[in-house]
């Protein structure tokens, strides 16, 4: 029984591989309220952190009354932010986790006042919970921040595979209560490599579309100061080719360490400097808490890339 002459052709005929994804092309997803989004990953694509904690590290208690959060949101939106990242948990080294029903409850008003901003860019939101996932993501948020990678919860990986929202999945050595107690690693940056890479595969194992997925290198999770330099200074190497990719720095540690133990309120400049140099060595979102100066040296470090200075 031999297939007939053309359809013998057709078999003989080399498949095409799969296109492979442009992780500089644009990323566009649609919620099902109808809010259509799109991020330019061809430019520096700013992810504005509005935590509503009582203890984040550095902005903790300021934004927890969705009304002030409302007005942060605006505020980051006229700065630049082309994503708000909001989380209700702080993850701060030494942190114990937030129980899930508080987690939802400092969570639900915020997203709630958000949904109201006329043209809002997609919010984010800091979780590695399912359950705190499906229910952001039915008030209206549209991307979803999950520092576990999906190993918490695989579930979370449904979310973003049938609401096809984009995702992020960081790496962290540990978790936020011991994580830097001693973080040894033999090569960080073959290590964060290979995690990424394997959780990516994951998620796409699960309906994640690659091009859904964001990857992030997870600075200050179980890295001691000089393992996040390193990751900085090799970052083409850190990514794995093909995906989208993100770079979170702002305010961190090992920041305030190189500017001999500036508080986090003082590590902006650093922040917006590490930020362009990250954005120049092949990260395309960065997540700051001061969106106002990251924009700005992004905006040169884009210049610069591009040889002009025009947008
Ligand atoms: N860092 C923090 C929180 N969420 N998400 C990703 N993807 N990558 C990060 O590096 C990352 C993150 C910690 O910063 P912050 O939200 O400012 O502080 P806290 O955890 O204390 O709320």
């Amino acid at each position: 029984m031999f297939p007939d002459r053309h359809k013998r052709r057709r078999l003989l005929k080399p498949r095409k591989p799969a296109p492979e994804l442009d992780p500089q092309s644009p990323l566009s997803w649609t919620v099902p309220d109808g809010r259509s989004f799109v991020l330019d990953f061809s430019r520096p694509v700013i992810m504005g952190v509005l935590n509503v904690t009582p203890d984040s590290f550095s902005d903790g208690g300021r934004w927890s009354d969705p009304e002030k959060a409302a007005e942060r949101a605006r505020e980051m939106m006229a700065e630049g932010a082309h994503v708000i990242d909001i989380g209700a948990e702080t993850t701060r080294p030494g942190s114990e986790p937030t129980p899930e029903d508080e987690e939802w409850r400092r969570l639900l008003p915020v997203l709630e006042a958000l949904r109201r901003i006329p043209g809002c860019p997609p919010v984010s939101v800091d979780t590695y919970r399912f359950s705190t996932a499906a229910r952001s993501f039915m008030a209206g948020a549209a991307m979803l921040n999950d520092i576990y990678a999906g190993r918490k919860d695989r579930r979370i990986f449904r979310i973003a595979s049938d609401g096809a929202v984009p995702i992020v999945l960081m790496h962290m050595q540990g978790e936020p209560r011991t994580m830097q107690a001693e973080p040894r690693y033999g090569d960080v940056v073959a290590e964060v490599r290979e995690f990424l890479w394997e959780r990516a595969k994951d998620a796409e194992r699960n309906g994640v579309p690659r091009d859904r997925i964001i990857l992030d290198p997870g600075l200050g999770f179980g890295k001691t100061a000089d393992h996040n330099l390193e990751l900085v200074r090799r970052l083409p190497e850190v990514f794995p080719p093909g995906y989208r990719t993100m770079m979170a720095l702002s305010r961190k540690a090992f920041l305030g360490r190189i500017l001999g133990g500036a508080p986090p309120a003082e590590r902006d400049l650093a922040t917006s400097v590490a930020s362009a140099i990250s954005f120049l060595k092949g990260a395309r979102v960065v997540r700051v808490h001061n969106v106002k100066a990251a924009r700005e040296a992004l905006s040169v470090a884009e210049a610069v890339m591009r040889g002009t200075a025009g947008a």
